[in-house]
């Protein structure tokens, strides 16, 4: 089989990227590893940038996001029995998020790519790109006991974190830049009305919390919890009781528990592969970075690598320019730096950390206050929580 561009991976990103090709009539074909089934059980982010929605709506993809997400226009950050807002329309010049899941967004995803007929594939096995460092790469992978090969121009890795793409750098030309934190996030999924419109994040002297929503009848729920708990440690209750102490009072009043329809705990970490270009592929979302979840960064970085490669490659087969291609590593690891700044600034905002000193505590509380105090301070946040530019 031969197209022009073979992607590697069944998330948003590769998606996304699938979807705005075929639009463009460049042939593309998608390797996924897992069941469609599988891939939408996974509930990850929900707060979509304004630059992402625009380019889901350029991907025909935008309907459902514009008719069920809810607009927000900020967020509540709770502290030392405070809970103070970030204007984001405000301190933004007018901006805002969408909160929709991004299980919605990756089914939305999927729906387009079948009405187009899309070539994608799922429970490929063993998929492995080959002479990538070549002008005529391929990627074989297996369905049952047949091997099949797939000649392309372009392999995109976009088959996340745990994917095969990013190992298929030679290990003297990828760097790795990794920070783990001590500590995941057990998050619930409850099918009750969330305790607030709009999220609030949480600093506690027991550890970060925050109180987010999919709709008005479904929440979303995460505290800090350390890295040696298992999901299956925390009954509901435990969950719902620690949520609460770490409530301000007049919220945690307000809480309505109910069970859980999902438990899960993601580790927290920030990690960054470099270049994200080798020869012919390219590497895009979590293949090549991971933030931690609480800037809620990782799936609109998914989205501005999309971006730049989405032009970069019409560039490439429009006007044989290709200088988006050959600039694509530079200019998407400058935006994803940035990303990673800020989530790292969140998370040591937020979070408890197990062996602070007393500076290290002293100069959070000082970080918190300064926050509420200057307008500037606030228009830092907003400006990278609604979306730096593309
Ligand atoms: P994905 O979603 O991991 O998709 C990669 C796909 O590749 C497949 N795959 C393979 N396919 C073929 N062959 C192989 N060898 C393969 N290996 C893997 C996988 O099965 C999968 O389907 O990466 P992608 O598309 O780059 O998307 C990235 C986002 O999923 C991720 O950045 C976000 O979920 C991060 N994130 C958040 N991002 C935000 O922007 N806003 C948020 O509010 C937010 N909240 C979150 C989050 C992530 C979380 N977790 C669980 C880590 C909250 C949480 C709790
Ligand atoms: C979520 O709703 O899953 C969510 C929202 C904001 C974050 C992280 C996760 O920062």
């Amino acid at each position: 089989m031969k197209v022009q561009v073979c992607i590697i991976g069944g998330g948003p990103s590769g998606l996304l990227l699938s979807q705005l090709l075929h639009l463009q009539g460049i042939d593309t074909i998608l390797l996924e590893k897992y069941s469609r089934e599988h891939v939408l059980s996974r509930i990850r982010a929900g707060v979509i940038e304004h630059g992402f929605a625009k380019l889901m709506r350029e991907a025909q993809c935008g309907e459902r996001m514009d008719r069920e997400g809810e607009i927000h226009h900020g967020f509540h950050i709770a502290h030392d029995s405070r809970l103070d807002y970030v204007d984001l329309h405000k301190h933004s010049g007018g901006n805002s998020v969408i909160v929709y899941g991004q299980t919605e967004l990756t089914r939305d995803l999927y729906e387009a790519r079948d009405k187009l007929g899309g070539n994608v594939v799922h429970n490929a096995e063993d998929v492995t790109p080959h002479d990538i460092a070549s002008d005529a790469p391929y990627v074989t992978y297996r369905v049952g006991d047949k091997t099949v090969r797939v000649d392309c121009e372009f392999v995109i890795g976009a088959d996340g974190f745990h994917g095969v793409s990013r190992k298929s750098i030679p290990t003297d030309v990828l760097r790795e830049h990794e920070k783990i934190y001590p500590f995941g996030w057990l998050g619930i999924l409850s099918r009750t009305k969330p305790v607030s419109p709009e999220l609030i994040y949480v600093k506690h002297e027991r550890g970060f919390a925050l109180c987010s929503l999919r709709s008005q009848v479904l929440s979303r729920y995460y505290i800090q919890v350390p890295l040696s708990d298992k999901p299956e440690d925390w009954s509901d209750d435990a969950f719902w009781a620690e949520l609460k102490r770490r409530l301000p009072e007049q919220v945690a009043a307000q809480l309505i528990t109910g069970p859980s329809i999902e438990k899960s705990i993601a580790p927290l970490r920030s990690f960054v592969a470099e270049p994200m270009r080798y020869g012919r592929l390219f590497l895009a979302g979590d293949a090549a970075h991971i933030v931690p979840p609480t800037g809620a960064r990782g799936l609109n970085s998914a989205a501005s690598d999309i971006y730049y490669l989405y032009h970069a490659l019409i560039d490439h087969y429009r006007k044989g320019d290709d200088s988006g291609l050959d600039g694509y590593s530079q200019k998407a690891l400058a935006r994803v730096w940035k990303a990673q700044r800020f989530s790292w600034w969140m998370t040591m905002l937020l979070h408890r950390f197990p062996d602070r000193l007393s500076y290290d505590e002293r100069l959070q509380e000082t970080e918190m206050s300064y926050l509420f105090s200057s307008e500037t301070a606030q228009r830092l946040v907003a400006e990278n929580y609604v979306g730096l530019p593309f």
